[in-house]
């Protein structure tokens, strides 16, 4: 069994800025990656979510430099970046520093005076696994900047900060995504969830009491890569608007359960289907955390993932066997989580139960022929941040 630890390298990270650059770096940021305990495809449609920071990050140390050039580099990804902003714009920089270069370029922007900047980046959020990693890269380059000005990631500065990081991965990047990652990669608390309304922006920190339940947050990465860019994450949004669009609606939060099931067209009628009662599954899954209804928990998540897998069609044969093997194994109920089309499942398990069901996967791969999963426990954690690092 692989368990994926969550463990802080930022003395090695700091060695190796060191090593690179010849300076010591001045800035240690960091962001999450996260995990959607419900509420998939939701945030584009202005619905509700319900995600939690995972203890794995992004952690980023930086140095300003007097010439305004840029230098990114990673501890994982070859490959890097060394130019100007004025390098950097709607397409490019390609591949994994596009993310961090481009959050550069929107905070800059933005009217932040973004200097000239030596980056390292250390990660221990698996890549292509559904789990954001991409949004902690955003938010801990952000995070650094915010921290080499001397401003805290909070106010109007988070806000500033998730701006750039959604506009980074849209613009820069161009995948079409909701906002999600972005907002809880800054704004999480930990052991809370993080419910945000989409209509309005509104949001609440969510307690989850998870070491009083005696209830583990297991996640399972299938190992099958997913991605935002290409793949069917962007058609499945076009099939939301069309949808919305032929109810004559906004968005699809507008849209009655009834209005739906008269939709013409059987493709966009599921789809629509998902989305609104996937919202409705997030209010349910907050009320049945408040009351500690477990059975409402457990139908929810089932509900959810079967609505993935066939109304939505965003799971995969992985996905659905680390479900089923998971909740065979006694897990309270689990589901995929994330955009799909591969990456990770969430599920709730007994805490003395971990390991067994973690294995019963396992198996259940074995015997499928899959490539063996990872696993890693999400203990509810805290936003971007950084700290100052001594002379
Ligand atoms: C991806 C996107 F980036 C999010 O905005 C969200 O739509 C999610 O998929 C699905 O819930 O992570």
């Amino acid at each position: 069994m692989r368990m994926l630890a969550a463990e802080d390298r930022s003395e090695l990270l700091v060695g190796a800025f060191e090593h690179g650059t010849g300076a010591r770096p001045t800035v240690l940021a960091q962001a999450p990656g996260r995990v959607n305990l419900m509420g998939e495809h939701t945030d584009y449609n202005a619905g509700l979510v319900l995600p939690v920071a995972l203890p794995h990050r992004t952690r980023v140390a930086a140095r300003a430099r007097e010439d305004g050039r840029v230098t990114v580099q990673s501890l994982q990804r070859d490959g890097g970046f060394a130019g100007t902003l004025a390098d950097c714009g709607p397409g490019g920089p390609d591949g994994w520093t596009g993310y961090a270069v481009g959050v550069l370029w929107t905070l800059s922007r933005a009217g932040v005076p973004v200097p000239g900047i030596d980056l390292v980046v250390d990660s221990t959020v698996p890549v292509g696994a559904g789990l954001s990693s991409s949004a902690a890269l955003e938010c801990a380059v952000g995070a650094a900047v915010l921290g080499l000005l001397e401003r805290p990631v909070r106010g109007g500065d988070a806000d500033l900060l998730v701006e750039a990081a959604v506009a980074a991965e849209r613009e820069v990047v161009g995948a079409p995504t909701g906002g999600m990652d972005q907002a809880v990669a800054v704004r999480a608390t930990a052991d809370h969830a993080l419910l945000i309304d989409f209509s309005d922006d509104t949001r609440c920190q969510v307690p989850l009491h998870l070491e009083q339940r005696g209830l583990t947050l297991l996640v399972t990465d299938t190992r099958v890569s997913h991605a935002l860019v290409e793949g069917g994450y962007g058609d499945r949004r076009t099939d939301c608007e069309e949808a919305a669009r032929r109810l004559g609606v906004p968005t699809l939060r507008g849209a009655t359960r009834a209005a739906v099931d008269d939709l013409h067209g059987e493709r966009l009628r599921r789809r629509a289907r998902h989305v609104v009662t996937e919202i409705d599954r997030v209010s349910g899954t907050v009320a049945a955390l408040a009351t500690d209804d477990r059975e409402a928990l457990a139908r929810a998540n089932a509900d959810s993932h079967v609505s993935m897998r066939d109304d939505f069609e965003i799971s995969c044969p992985e996905l659905d066997a680390a479900v089923d093997a998971a909740v065979e194994a006694g897990a309270l109920g689990a589901r995929m989580t994330g955009g799909g089309f591969g990456g990770s499942s969430v599920a709730w398990v007994r805490t003395d139960l971990v390991a067994e069901v973690a294995q019963a996967v396992d198996r259940r791969f074995e015997r499928e022929g899959f490539a063996a999963p990872q696993h890693l426990v999400a203990t509810p954690s805290g936003g971007a941040g950084w700290e100052r690092l001594e002379g």
